[in-house]
């Protein structure tokens, strides 16, 4: 006991002579990294993490003259703990970024606090378009569900498909699926003969595909979170829809590259759209993906891990904009506008949105080598938002 005070003791008054510590602590910059590392989307905040750390390991620890440092907490998933971290991280961590968000409700309550400490908060999953809207301080490296379904709803036109049921997650970024798809698709005779919601957790899809097996749509549009599709999937296969005839169409998350594999044969043939498949065949990517699985015992990324690379590739060249400066505002301001080439293709940041300009791929399931990809065959160019007002 004493002994440790005559340790505090002495650490306060290097401090208060000045010592070399506090100049070390100035120098550094950190970034607080908040992700669902345990619960039902822990694949999210794993493949994030993981991303994250491989572009540190690939582009150094300094920048600008700048330490960064890396504090990752997982928030179970939960808005109330992502808040509370959050607060954590602003008040006594003393952050310059704010990043990670697995999910729209994690995303929500955090904007409030990215606005009132002007700290930028770079959204790496969650997904539901209006939450750029909600902090001028939220910059988004993933993706927008509107950004990736009007897609699909096109490919769906053209390919002469008339009647399609919708099965959404049963909260913001299956709401907006679910309002892309009918806005963009029923028109012309074509119609959405169903829109059916399941809940987030938990969900039990056998009612509600056997509400659409009754139907006989020719697809069944589905919109499922990241880590949530392979439950789907062997619904859909017990419930014997794979053998009806009705095709299987969704967004990317459906067919999520981390649990792809673990799928199988009723995924094969399954069309989706999305901004990324680790199959994307870009030296950029090939290089992205060898790079990420020989850091994690052949781990495949899949968007989620893109949203986290690119994420820091935001923090990284917005700091160098700023010459080390983190003036919330001013490392903002050197995002927008910001353009590179990605893993997923080429990117920009639309200055007046705040969200990614970016490639959508229409991609079928495909065997190759013995594992299940998202082999890419469209590809619609430079697909900005399309929720957003301009
Ligand atoms: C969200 C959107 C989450 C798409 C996802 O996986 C996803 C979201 C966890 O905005 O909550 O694939």
């Amino acid at each position: 006991m004493f002994r440790r005070h005559l340790i505090a003791g002495a650490i306060t008054a290097a401090f208060a002579l000045g010592g070399i510590a506090p100049a070390v602590a100035q120098d550094a910059v950190k970034v607080g990294l908040i992700l669902p590392m345990t619960g039902p989307f822990a694949s999210t905040g794993r493949q994030i993490e993981a991303a994250v750390r491989l572009y540190m390991a690939q582009h150094g620890t300094t920048v600008a003259g700048k330490r960064i440092e890396l504090i990752v907490r997982d928030d179970t998933g939960t808005p109330d703990v992502t808040r509370r971290i959050a607060q954590e991280m602003i008040a006594n961590e003393k952050v310059s970024f704010l990043a990670g968000f697995g999910l729209t409700p994690l995303a929500l309550a955090t904007a409030p606090l990215a606005t009132q400490a002007k700290k930028p908060m770079i959204v790496m999953a969650a997904a539901t378009a209006m939450i750029t809207e909600q902090s001028p301080f939220i910059v988004r490296a993933s993706f927008t569900l509107p950004q990736a379904t009007v897609p699909m709803a096109d490919w769906a036109t053209h390919n002469g498909l008339k009647r399609v049921a919708t099965l959404v997650s049963d909260y913001g970024p299956g709401l907006d699926a679910e309002k892309a798809f009918k806005e963009r698709f029923a028109r012309d005779g074509r119609e959405v003969v169903a829109d059916v919601r399941v809940p987030l957790r938990n969900p039990d899809f056998a009612p509600f595909l056997q509400r659409v097996a009754d139907l006989k749509p020719d697809a069944l549009f589905v919109f499922v979170p990241s880590g949530a599709g392979a439950q789907f999937m062997k619904q859909f296969q017990e419930r014997g829809l794979d053998k009806t005839g009705v095709r299987l169409i969704g967004t990317g998350d459906l067919t999520d590259d981390d649990i792809l594999n673990d799928m199988g044969e009723p995924a094969v043939g399954v069309v989706t759209t999305h901004h990324y498949s680790a199959d994307h065949s870009s030296a950029v990517n090939k290089a992205f993906v060898k790079a990420f699985k020989a850091a994690n015992k052949n781990a495949r990324p899949n968007f989620m891990a893109v949203g986290g690379y690119d994420g820091m590739h935001l923090i990284y060249e917005s700091l160098k904009a700023t010459g080390g400066s983190t003036d919330g505002e001013k490392l903002v301001g050197a995002m927008k506008g910001m353009s590179w080439q990605s893993p997923r293709g080429p990117v920009t940041v639309e200055a007046s949105t705040r969200e990614l300009i970016q490639n959508i791929y229409v991609r079928k399931v495909e065997r190759s080598d013995g594992e299940l990809y998202n082999v890419e065959f469209a590809t619609f160019q430079a697909v900005a938002d399309p929720a957003k007002k301009r």
